[in-house]
């Protein structure tokens, strides 16, 4: 059938609504901005939105903290507004995807309240991960887990009767406690959560932290190999990331959605450290993607760059599931500034100590763009993060009072975290918030480069970054370059190069300039003015006559 398993090739595109577009004006992004924003996505050209989260939530985690699975945050409008949105989108043609939340709730959320006021052993608390500490008196927490934000796993409450009592585990803020995903009324509520949306329409669901939900029977200590952070580094075996128990979690769902037409689809999000823990994810009755985070991982180095496609067409292929592909997401440092990093940025998050230079914002955006040109070429489906087609930098200046992420002030300041990818886009326009809304007001300051890269603006550049974008998408969708196989080329230990069929693509990540072959017409070039040579941080697309 026409669009069925649409998500093996999509285009989709990250909405952070508190910063997309804000209909308001109160300074926060919201989903009438969005719905009166959705030409310019048709325009770009993407098949899909997914929309971080907008359910009601305390906003401890930008909304990755739910209070309630049902509904629609105030902050960003209705349910009415939503549904308005998904109309809107589909009527042009746009698939939705909504971010559920199901490892974690907000403390807020009415089971964790209730959990709090009900005694140990309850069934109230058996709905999260309640255990008594270790120690004579219980002081100590129940095992030495590390929380991904910084400090411990393990937050202790004080009981009915005013005194010390059990510990809550959550793997992120404290005010995220984890569900306890054994028991049959999480999973339960969850499917019934699952259904709300998929009645209202929605395509599918990102699935946050999707590889966190079972831990290790036991709660058995865990101490890191040297060097390993709290995410496991290169480590197999870590107690709270993927545990084989999620896949039955994942079978339900898998069930949930095939009871509705449409082909809803499912995309993991788990940080597994090999491709081949990712694609454990993803199987025919159960995930339809996970995010290849490994790509985003690579460092701008051309042998580095080949083997991370190469290991992700093969991982993913042996599992028969399309490879993701994505440079850029509301956790990591915007790929305009991190492929310029001179420094180590393993995890891609926070920016290093504040004594590191800046990276060279040129150099960035040439990389960028040409990242991105290889990116949109290969088979599979491809995520883009907004703003990343204005070609916008990581925001490195944002004033400490203004900063709002959790892993800021967990690690007091050390890491700066992740507001700097999370600052609101310039649409153009007059006003001081550049077209972000008609009053001006920002729930983080834009930086004044955002003048510069405002979309109107670049709408009236066929050199623009939002021009390549758009020309990549066409070309991409007319040549069906998301279906297929790729096969290599040989430009040299600099280049990554490789056919698509009649299409040849070809990127210069070395020094010096490289000259295509004899005979090259380009179709599509990164650095525009460049003919038929690839200058250093530059792709192209190109045929042989
Ligand atoms: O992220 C999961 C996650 O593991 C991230 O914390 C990631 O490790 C980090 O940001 C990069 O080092 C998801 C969401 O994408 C993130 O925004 C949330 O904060 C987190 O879950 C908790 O819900
Ligand atoms: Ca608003």
């Amino acid at each position: 059938a026409p669009g069925s398993e649409w998500w093996r090739t999509a285009v989709i595109y990250q909405i952070y609504p508190r910063s997309f577009a804000d209909a308001n004006g109160d300074g926060i992004g919201d989903l009438p901005g969005i719905t009166s924003r959705l030409d310019a996505l048709s325009e770009l050209g993407v098949d899909a939105i997914w929309l971080s989260p907008f359910m009601p939530s305390p906003q401890k985690d930008a909304g990755y903290d739910v209070s309630d699975y049902r509904g629609v945050d105030p902050l960003f409008g209705t349910l009415d507004d939503f549904d308005a949105m998904l109309a809107a989108a589909h009527e042009r043609g746009i698939r939705v995807i909504v971010d559920l939340v199901p490892n974690h709730s907000s403390d807020q959320h009415a089971w964790f309240q209730e959990a709090l006021a009900a005694a140990p052993g309850s069934p109230e608390r058996a709905r999260y991960i309640f255990r008594d500490g270790r120690g004579e008196n219980g002081e100590l927490p129940p095992n030495n887990w590390q929380s991904v934000f910084g400090g411990g796993m393990w937050t202790r409450v004080t009981e009915a009767d005013g005194r010390p009592g059990q510990w809550y585990l959550h793997i992120f803020d404290t005010s995220q406690p984890d569900f306890d995903w054994t028991n049959e009324e999480v999973r339960e509520e969850f499917r019934g959560v699952l259904r709300f949306w998929l009645d209202r329409g929605v395509d599918g669901f990102r699935v946050d932290v999707a590889h966190g939900m079972i831990k290790k029977a036991g709660l058995p200590d865990y101490t890191p190999d040297d060097g390993a952070d709290s995410m496991g580094g290169d480590q197999e075996d870590v107690p709270y990331w993927g545990q084989p128990g999620v896949h039955e979690i994942y079978r339900e769902w898998h069930e949930v959605l095939a009871a509705y037409d449409g082909d809803r689809a499912l995309c993991a999000e788990a940080w597994m450290p090999t491709l081949d823990q990712i694609a454990l994810w993803v199987r025919p009755d159960e995930m339809n993607q996970a995010f290849n985070f490994n790509y985003l991982m690579t460092p701008w180095k051309a042998d580095e760059l080949r083997d991370v496609i190469r290991d992700s067409l093969d991982a993913f292929g042996a599992v028969g599931a399309p490879s993701t592909w994505v440079l850029s997401n509301h956790d990591v440092v915007r790929h305009a500034s991190r492929l310029a990093l001179t420094w180590d940025n393993p995890q891609g998050e926070g920016i290093g100590p504040r004594d590191e230079p800046k990276p060279d914002r040129a150099v960035g955006l040439a990389r960028a763009r040409a990242a991105t040109t290889v990116m949109l070429s290969l088979p599979g489906s491809a995520y883009l993060y907004q703003g990343e087609e204005l070609g916008l930098p990581e925001a490195m200046e944002i004033p400490d009072e203004f900063r709002q992420d959790p892993t800021w002030f967990r690690t007091e300041g050390e890491r700066y975290g992740r507001d700097g990818c999370r600052v609101p886009l310039p649409w153009g326009g007059t006003t001081p918030s550049y077209g972000f809304n008609d009053t001006g007001a920002s729930w983080l300051p834009q930086p004044a480069e955002w003048a510069e890269y405002a979309r109107a603006l670049q709408e009236q550049s066929d050199a623009s970054t939002l021009s390549l974008y758009r020309e990549l998408l066409r070309l991409r969708r007319a040549r069906g370059l998301g279906a297929g196989s790729l096969v290599w080329e040989d430009l040299g230990s600099d280049a990554v190069a490789f056919r698509r069929g009649e299409l040849h693509v070809a990127a210069n990540l070395g020094t010096a300039p490289l000259a295509l072959p004899a005979g090259a017409t380009v179709v599509v070039h990164s650095a525009p003015d460049a003919g038929a040579v690839l200058p250093p941080d530059s792709a192209a697309w190109y045929t042989l006559a």
